[in-house]
């Protein structure tokens, strides 16, 4: 184990349902350190390029839709083994299925409306960090 860089987005379903502050303290609570974080608004344009691996899927217009509906919070979570434990953190893609104590569980609606993001490997996390974030605004 090593310590690494996530990409986590609170979503704008959970943005609109002021959930910020609690999805940070489930974040801080599992020991994954806030070290980036901006609220933005995206366009359907950067919505597609950022999830540009779902461009064949079903979904994909709708997910892409969905993140243009409100503002998000981008951010870059640090500590050992972040990628996968935040996605522990994080629960399921679907929030029926999620276990009792994850986010997507406690906050999630559907899988449509799931709250958050998180990257699912180490490439994706470098690609994806670098998507939202420069390298002056990565300090630890
Ligand atoms: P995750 O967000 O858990 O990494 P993913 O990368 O497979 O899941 O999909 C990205 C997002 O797309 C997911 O958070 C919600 C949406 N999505 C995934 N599968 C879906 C489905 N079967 N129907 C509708 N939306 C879906
Ligand atoms: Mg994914």
């Amino acid at each position: 184990m090593s310590v690494q860089q996530t990409l986590s987005i609170i979503k704008p379903d959970a943005v609109r349902r002021n959930l910020i502050g609690k999805i940070n303290d489930r974040i801080e609570s599992a020991d994954l350190k806030i070290i980036a974080q901006k609220m933005i608004r995206l366009t359907k344009e950067h919505a597609m390029a950022f999830y540009d691996v779902h461009a064949e899927r079903s979904f994909y217009n709708d997910l892409c839709s969905n993140m243009t509906l409100g503002p998000i919070v981008a951010q870059v979570l640090d500590g050992e083994n972040a990628i996968e434990r935040y996605r522990e953190v994080m629960g399921a893609t679907n929030p029926g299925s999620a276990a009792p104590g994850t986010i997507r569980h406690e906050f999630g609606e559907s899988v449509d409306f799931n709250s958050v993001h998180g990257s699912d490997s180490p490439e994706t996390a470098l690609k994806e960090i670098a998507f939202f974030f420069s390298r002056i605004e990565l300090h630890r």
